[in-house]
């Protein structure tokens, strides 16, 4: 006698899981986009050297137009870490560069704060990276005193 063994595939349920999971990672890759940028934005130089003493801390404040950089800071201590506030007081899109640190390009009355580290010495160079502004003028040398 033989006997019958019948093996029914199992029924599968359909799963819920791989649908969730494209829903939930688009979201996921959008929160890491948006976290790096944040992260890359309020970046500082990675060249530094650490002070083995707390650093000075200044503010700034600078001002674009075309084509030139305003500061209300004539000189900064050595290794200050500089807190920028850019305002483009201008009429057309200006940014400011400092070092490795970059504000947004900013559009017509926009602000942007950047940290930087300046120098032990020497001078610390600002310019403004929209193409010919910085032979337009757009550049600024704030000397490094202790
Ligand atoms: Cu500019």
């Amino acid at each position: 006698m033989a006997s019958t063994t019948l093996e029914q595939p199992p029924v599968r349920e359909q799963q819920q899981r791989p649908r969730r999971l494209a829903i939930a990672l688009p979201i996921v890759v959008v929160l890491a986009a948006v976290a790096a940028v944040t992260v890359v934005h309020s970046g500082r130089p990675t060249t530094d050297a650490a002070a083995s003493a707390r650093p000075a801390t200044v503010q700034m404040t600078v001002s674009m137009t075309e084509f030139a950089f305003r500061a209300d800071v004539a000189r900064m201590p050595p290794g200050a870490e500089v807190t920028i506030e850019a305002t483009n007081d201008g009429l057309v899109p200006h940014d400011i560069l400092a070092g490795t640190v970059a504000s947004r390009r900013l559009s017509i009355g926009e602000s942007d704060t950047i940290t930087v580290q300046a120098p032990t010495s020497g001078a610390m160079t600002f310019i403004c990276t929209v193409p010919g502004h910085e032979p337009a003028g757009m550049t600024m040398t704030i000397p490094v005193t202790g």
